[in-house]
């Protein structure tokens, strides 16, 4: 018989990838995304054609993890062994703006989803992942992060992303679901958002080299984070689910560079040699074959509250998953800039 998987968040960055992963892994593949005015399934249009049924093991239902009533239909009626949950308003910024609303989908989805569960009484029938996230982490001063690190939050989104962890540990402990968290650190693709900074960054240099835009405004250049390659990560949540105990890992590199290092290495695989100059919020970047400046900076894309320094320990999932990252730095930037 073959396995079935759930994915809420399947039209997001890694929804897409995790579909493609179970389908060649030959599951059935359930996927639910949201309603919306203009077509949101992007990147999975190339494995799901509703009409011509590009693939038979791959099925797509309205739905939304802010509404039980879809949840418990959905469950029901795809009868999943896997449940991978991805949906959230992931966008930290933006969660700042959009306080409830993140709350909503990215703190209590999760519990809607756990509990559809325990109250179907499928609590020995379901596994379930959790997306949780090395935003959690926030201010805390502890480097580098590992799953015992106390969690010090910095955003709307990270608080909700800690709801969302111990609501579904407390789901494990209390209820016996095979529930894993996947904490897992800053990853990125051809398929990531275009308002997330690496993604910013690549098509914006590409942009410019190509002569289509002047400069591109940046916020904060000094954070630093631990940047993976999301192919990487979709194959890691899949490994927690076929483990013998639920568990909770850290997936990273274990490598960190600045927003701003990000910019100067894709610049330099790009083509284009940058110089830096002034300091502050007149730190620019220059061209150097032209001399224009192309990189500014903005007071608009800075944080109420940010997290300055993300570097993961992945050695328990190293240990007992046997999962290790594939793609380095230099590989994931240049998938970026081929496939951009
Ligand atoms: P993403 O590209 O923003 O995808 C998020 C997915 O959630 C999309 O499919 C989105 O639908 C869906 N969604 C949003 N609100 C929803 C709602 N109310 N009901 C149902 N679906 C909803 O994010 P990602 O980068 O793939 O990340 C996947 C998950 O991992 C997220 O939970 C994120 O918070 C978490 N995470 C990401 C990273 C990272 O670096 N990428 C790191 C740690 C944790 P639309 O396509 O319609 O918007
Ligand atoms: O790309 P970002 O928006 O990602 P951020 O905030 O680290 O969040 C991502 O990773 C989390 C895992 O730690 C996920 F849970 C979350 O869902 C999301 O996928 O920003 C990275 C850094 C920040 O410090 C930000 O202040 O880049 C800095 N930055 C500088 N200029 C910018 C910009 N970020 C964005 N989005 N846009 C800018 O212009």
């Amino acid at each position: 018989m073959k396995k079935r998987a759930l994915i809420f968040g399947i039209t997001g960055q890694d929804g897409s990838y995790l579909a493609e992963f179970l389908l060649k892994k030959n599951y059935i593949v359930h996927g639910v995304k949201r309603r919306s005015s203009s077509p949101n399934t992007e990147r999975i249009d190339h494995i799901f054609d509703s009409i011509n049924k590009k693939n038979k093991n791959l099925f797509v239902y309205y739905g939304d993890v802010t509404d039980s009533s879809n949840i418990i239909r959905i469950i029901n009626q795809t009868k999943p062994h896997e449940i991978y949950n991805l949906a959230a308003q992931s966008h930290v910024k933006v969660s700042f703006e959009l306080p409830d609303y993140t709350a909503n989908t990215t703190a209590l989805g999760p519990l809607r989803i756990l509990e559809c569960i325990r109250s179907l009484n499928l609590e020995k029938k379901i596994k379930y992942y959790q997306a949780s996230s090395s935003e959690m982490f926030g201010n805390t001063k502890e480097k580098p992060q590992n799953e015992k690190t106390k969690f010090d939050p910095r955003s709307v989104y990270g608080i909700s992303k800690v709801f969302a962890h111990h609501i579904t540990t407390n789901y494990r402990d209390a209820y016996g679901i095979f529930a894993c968290s996947g904490i897992l650190f800053n990853h990125e693709s051809p398929r990531r958002g275009p308002n997330f900074v690496t993604k910013k960054i690549i098509s914006g240099l590409l942009r410019i080299k190509n002569d289509k835009q002047k400069y591109l405004t940046l916020g904060n250049l000094y954070a630093k984070r631990d940047w993976g390659h999301a192919k990487d990560y979709a194959y890691a949540m899949w490994k927690m689910l076929q483990g013998k105990k639920p568990n909770d890992y850290v997936i990273s590199t274990g490598n960190q560079i600045t927003v701003k290092q990000f910019v100067s290495l894709s610049a330099k695989r790009i083509g284009i040699k940058l110089k830096w100059k002034n300091k502050g919020l007149k730190e620019i970047g220059i061209d150097q074959r032209n001399n224009n400046t192309i990189i500014k900076i903005s007071k608009a894309y800075f944080r109420k509250t940010e997290v300055d320094d993300l570097l993961g320990n992945y050695s328990k999932a190293k240990k007992e998953l046997k999962w290790k990252p594939k793609f380095t730095l230099n590989k994931l930037i240049d998938d970026m800039v081929a496939n951009n």
